[in-house]
């Protein structure tokens, strides 16, 4: 299973790193990278078991966060209000998004960023995906809410980008033209 040792922090090459494609059929390492990205979610949001093991919670693990610089992600959100997802993205890519932007409210953070920085990160509003599954099966989602905003935090990740790259330097707070604030409860 993952641990907190096993995410790298920022500053770490790997996470400033383009990461490689991935080819199918996937190595048995690969497979097991797979199930411990979105085990870490899961496990991140069982009480006893982020408590036993001091995780923090998260909705999203890139490989690249854990040293492997694949392009591999899971995403793994249950929380009510949006559609619940969970499921793991291999050479991801974003194929349509809308012209409408989006930002969370309460700003981002990172697994790998242990500090808090301030500021709107703009995303765009709804996407549409498409990515392999584990099993090198092309899927399609369209993706909007905290989703959308987890995908591209992610893709970031597969990219060497930092959701910090993303806030304006002298105004972290400053409006962003023809965006709509996402509210996280
Ligand atoms: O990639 C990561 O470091 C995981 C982040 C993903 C993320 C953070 C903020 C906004 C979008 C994606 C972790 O999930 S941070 C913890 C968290 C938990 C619930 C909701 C938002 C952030
Ligand atoms: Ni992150």
């Amino acid at each position: 299973m993952i641990l907190m040792n096993d995410i790298v922090r920022e500053g770490h090459p790997t996470l400033r790193q383009r990461a490689d494609e991935v080819t199918f059929p996937l190595t048995d390492d690969d497979r097991t990278l797979c199930d411990d990205l979105i085990g870490y979610l899961k496990n991140s949001h069982d009480p006893e078991i982020a408590a036993k093991y001091k995780l923090r919670p998260g909705v999203g693990l890139a490989a690249p966060q854990v040293n492997q610089s694949k392009r591999i992600f899971a995403i793994h959100i249950t929380e009510e209000g949006g559609r619940p997802q969970s499921f793991v993205a291999i050479n991801p890519k974003i194929v349509s998004h809308s012209v409408e932007k989006t930002y969370l409210a309460s700003g981002e953070g990172c697994l790998s960023v242990d500090r808090d920085v301030p500021g709107y990160v703009p995303r765009y509003t709804r996407i549409t995906i498409k990515a392999f599954d584990p099993d090198g099966n092309e899927f399609k989602k369209r993706l909007k809410g905290i989703a959308s905003i987890v995908f591209q935090h992610e893709l970031d990740h597969l990219n060497g980008v930092m959701f910090y790259d993303h806030i304006n330097k002298n105004e972290p707070f400053q409006e962003i033209p023809g965006a709509t604030p996402l509210e996280r409860r």
